[in-house]
């Protein structure tokens, strides 16, 4: 048995909003009390986390005072300095207060599109106060329940246009700051714009700085949209834009449940830990999830442990498929290379193309091949289920 104690160099990360979760949905009321940001920071260093993140009003309410704001502030930074927890991402609330029903970057009022702005170069300005180095955006109310009322035309350009602002300003105060958007398909709007991570990428190719925005896919937001997370965020990494991620789980075609990290698709869970480790991601492991409505607070201790927990059992998992024998054998089977074919690859030519076009191919022979993928998958559920 190894040691799955959580350690700093994990960088595991919990948002405020996360521990910080008092129960409530759309059916019940609260059925835990209010936390201080202060509070759940030594909640997250008792558990064994490495950071905590935020919205801007997770720690300063919308309508603190100036002076009850600094002392919030004042609280928080202490808790931070005692627990060595540090802020390695912020964010703004951009779709709890009224004035965002409509969306906020994307809404058809110039005067909340405007807010929406302000609100967010302040949250930045707080943000980084606090060190953070990654910056999300999750458009939460940038949808519709009705194409009648907004242009999706009209909304992308909206929504660049905020974005290329915002990028201006993080440059102009010389933030030093990595935009992450987050993509989610729906809820709380009937539709969202830019649903999946693989339109965020899209999108970001269009924005004046590019190079300053990535993505931060969430486990839950894809497999609503029916999605191979692990896909996702492959092709975010491969096009170097995996800045930051939303761990936790969910069951598919319900609503965004953000369940405690592994507690669904545990096999899904170990793809994606083993792609992570495999190939060295340097981020954050936030866990965007939060405990079972049924719980206290000793239970969103129990889910943030667990959160934290599966991933380092996980971790261990894909390190023994590695290096188990069996299945190294079969991906080398499986990934054969005689170099019979290497001419036809790479850079085109006129001469490479008549070359291929001229060999023969045993088409039935080929087609026949067993590619023992039921063994190699089997192997996978042995070591998952810890019988090998
Ligand atoms: C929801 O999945 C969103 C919000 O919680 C937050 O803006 C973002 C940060 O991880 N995820
Ligand atoms: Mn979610
Ligand atoms: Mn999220």
């Amino acid at each position: 048995m190894s040691d799955y104690t959580p350690k700093p160099e994990h960088k595991f990360t919990f948002g405020l909003w996360t521990v910080g979760s008092r129960g409530s949905d759309p059916f019940g009321s609260a059925v835990r009390p209010h936390k201080s940001p202060a509070e759940l920071v030594y909640l997250l260093g008792e558990v064994g986390a490495y950071g905590v993140n935020f919205h801007d009003n997770d720690l300063i309410p919308i309508d603190a005072t100036p002076a009850e704001a600094e002392a919030i502030k004042k609280e928080f930074r202490k808790a931070l300095a005692d627990t060595g927890l540090t802020v390695p991402m912020a964010t703004t609330n951009l779709f709890s207060d009224p004035i965002f029903k409509d969306g906020a970057f994307t809404s058809n009022d110039p005067k909340v599109r405007a807010y929406a702005l302000q609100k967010t170069m302040r949250a930045m300005d707080l943000g980084v106060e606090f060190g953070a180095k990654v910056y999300v955006f999750w458009g939460g109310r940038e949808g519709t329940e009705t194409d009648s009322s907004k242009n999706p035309v009209e909304a992308i350009k909206r929504m660049r246009e905020a974005m290329n602002f915002l990028c201006e300003y993080a440059l102009d105060q010389k933030y030093d700051l990595k935009f992450a958007l987050e993509a989610k398909p729906n809820e709380p709007r009937g539709d969202i714009y830019n649903p999946t991570t693989g339109h965020m990428l899209a999108f970001i190719e269009s924005l004046d700085h590019p190079e300053m925005v990535g993505v931060n896919p969430e486990v839950a937001h894809e497999h609503m949209a029916g999605i191979n997370f692990m896909h996702g965020v492959a092709q975010a990494w491969e096009a170097g834009k995996l800045f930051h991620i939303d761990l936790n789980d969910q069951y598919p075609g319900r609503y965004d449940q953000d369940l405690r990290f592994g507690s669904r698709d545990i096999k899904a869970a170990f793809y994606l830990v083993k792609f992570l480790e495999d190939v060295g991601y340097q981020g954050s492991r936030h866990f965007d999830a939060h405990a079972y409505r049924t719980e206290d607070f000793e239970g969103v201790k129990d889910f943030a442990r667990g959160c934290m927990r599966t991933y380092l059992i996980l971790k261990e998992k894909a390190a023994q498929f590695n290096a188990d024998p069996e299945v190294q054998a079969l991906l080398s089977e499986i990934n054969a290379d005689d170099g019979s074919m290497s001419a036809f690859f790479g850079k085109y030519s006129p001469e490479k193309a008549a070359a291929l076009k001229a060999q023969p191919f045993d088409r039935v022979a080929i087609g026949q091949r067993g590619l023992k993928y039921e063994r190699l998958d089997q192997l996978t559920m042995d070591i998952l289920l810890g019988v090998r």
